[in-house]
């Protein structure tokens, strides 16, 4: 549903049949409040994958294998959410071939080992790049020195994990903004070609993997993605293989472009796939409500350009949650930029994100709480976050006020809730409170704030709506949690 903030007092329009959304942080909410109240509802939804899955795509994420190892929570969302995984840094150069000729596998391994533990595919990145490219690759100046261990190098990561990778991100970041060729050492000493001996070496060392070639900035139709474009309608012309082309989408809140999904067309048009490979949206921290509010419309639109082009495979997303974000390092005072909070709780965008992608709700996402590693362990006891809702009315004769009793009556703590509210016809909400409230025919649907979005077993939060109505004032209900129909006593 498509919904759309009212911060101050609400108007009642009865001309629109949109959907009224009342924000419940107004005017004279805390900033801190304002702030959280654009996290949006915690995460209620059955592993994003699976949602991912039946569209015929993957999700993926960005991952590191000692955060896995030091962080339990980094690693059952990267378990239980993603089905493909790419290694944030572990396959690049610099850790796979830090002396010439001397190969670490160790963290590449465990990457694998991950994915295929996880029933994950495993994305591979990268091959052949300008950066963390260790220093004695970089000072290379002899052409035939420095094919022989681009091509030694291809050969031996490419080949080590054969059958096992899905894609690979053949070449990345090869071109500048401009739609010139980034003068890296690959191009100062071999020359154009590169790219094309680059990718005739991946496909004979793994036969099987995709070959894609990546970049950033090239989301929308301009030089760079153009230059992309010609490149790889070169090489389809000339049965160079090349299979896929990434587009990383490091993108800057509210500067989604319009003709993304044009230009992902024009690509798959091409007759190779296309992916969004390394996707985060980054703002001025501390986040305000407002940018996190329109964040949570570009991921939308992001995954909906995915999802609207047969061809696109999917979308990663580079990273978990904003602590290991690479960004404020790289741009400081910048960040928030991934679906899930230092914290680990979710911001709206993952909500937005769920919905594109068709996820379900489900009651209890994670039904053993002292196992988060397993979230759908069948000896796991079945979710049980029963609900009883409680309405009192104060009606007159064209309004009413409700206010709505929400208590757990289960065993097991409700993380983020949605209610949906019955109404008879002919009412119209007006204004709501201590919740995010819309309307969508018959339906009031409201929203978790930030602060009451857990429920403890025995718990209870009081939320409350003022309407106004034609005919009987009566008869507020049913009420469903979560989609779970809850009890009316
Ligand atoms: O820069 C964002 C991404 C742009 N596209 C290609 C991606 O491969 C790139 O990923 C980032 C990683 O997320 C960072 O984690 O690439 C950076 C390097 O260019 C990675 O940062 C480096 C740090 O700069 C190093 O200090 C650190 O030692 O990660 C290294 C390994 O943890």
């Amino acid at each position: 549903m498509k919904k759309f903030l009212i911060t101050g007092a609400l108007a009642l329009s009865t001309a629109l049949c949109a959907p009224a959304v009342i924000a419940f942080g107004g005017p004279d909410a805390s900033p801190s409040e304002a702030t959280q109240s654009a996290l949006g509802i915690g995460h209620n939804f059955e592993p994003l994958r699976d949602a991912a899955e039946r569209s015929g795509r993957t999700l993926g994420v960005a991952y590191a294998p000692h955060l896995a190892s030091s962080d339990s929570q980094y690693r059952s969302i990267a378990e239980r959410e993603f089905s493909i995984i790419t290694a944030e840094n572990a396959m690049k150069w610099d850790a796979t071939e830090p002396q010439r000729g001397q190969f670490r596998w160790t963290e590449a391994d465990a990457v694998v080992q991950f994915a295929q533990d996880n029933d994950a595919e495993v994305y591979g990145h990268t091959l052949v790049w300008h950066s963390q490219l260790p220093q004695w690759a970089a000072n290379l100046t002899d052409p035939a020195e420095l094919r022989t261990v681009m091509v030694d190098h291809i050969n031996s990561v490419a080949g080590r994990y054969a059958g096992d990778i899905a894609a690979w991100d053949v070449v990345n970041e090869a071109f500048e903004d401009n739609g010139s060729r980034r003068q890296s050492v690959f191009q100062r000493v071999l020359g154009d070609g590169y790219i094309e001996e680059a990718f005739r070496a991946a496909r004979a060392a793994d036969p099987e993997a995709k070959l894609c070639i990546n970049d950033y900035s090239t989301d929308w139709i301009n030089a760079k993605s153009t230059a992309i474009y010609d490149l790889v309608k070169d090489f389809k012309e000339r049965n160079v293989p090349i299979d896929c082309v990434g587009f990383q989408s490091h993108l800057i809140v509210g500067q989604v472009p319009t003709n993304f999904q044009q230009n992902l067309q024009r690509f798959v048009d091409l007759g190779v796939d296309v992916r969004i490979t390394e996707l985060d949206i980054r703002m001025s921290t501390p986040p305000s409500a407002a940018n996190l509010a329109t964040q949570a419309q570009d991921y939308r639109k992001v995954f909906q350009a995915c999802w609207n082009v047969d061809g696109c495979t999917g979308v990663t997303l580079w990273g978990i949650t904003d602590s290991y974000s690479w960004i404020p390092q790289v741009f400081p005072g910048q960040g928030a930029a991934l679906p899930w909070n230092d914290d680990y709780s979710t911001k709206a965008a993952l909500g937005e994100l769920a919905e594109v992608i068709g996820a379900q709700h489900v009651s209890d996402p994670d039904p053993d709480p002292t196992d988060p590693t397993d979230p759908t362990d069948p000896t796991d006891p079945p979710g049980d976050a029963l609900c009883a809702v409680v309405p009192q009315v104060n009606a007159w004769n064209t309004g009413y006020t409700a206010n709505l009793t929400i208590r757990n009556t289960g065993s097991v703590a409700i993380n983020g809730w949605e209610l949906t509210i019955g109404l008879p016809e002919g009412h119209q909400l007006t204004q709501g409170w201590s919740a995010e409230f819309s309307q969508s025919g018959n339906d009031i649907v409201a929203s978790n704030a930030a602060w009451n979005a857990t429920i403890s077993p025995g718990n209870s939060v009081g939320i409350g709506f003022n309407a106004t109505y034609q005919g009987t004032s009566a008869d507020l209900g049913p009420f469903t949690l979560n989609g779970i129909a809850c009890d009316e006593s």
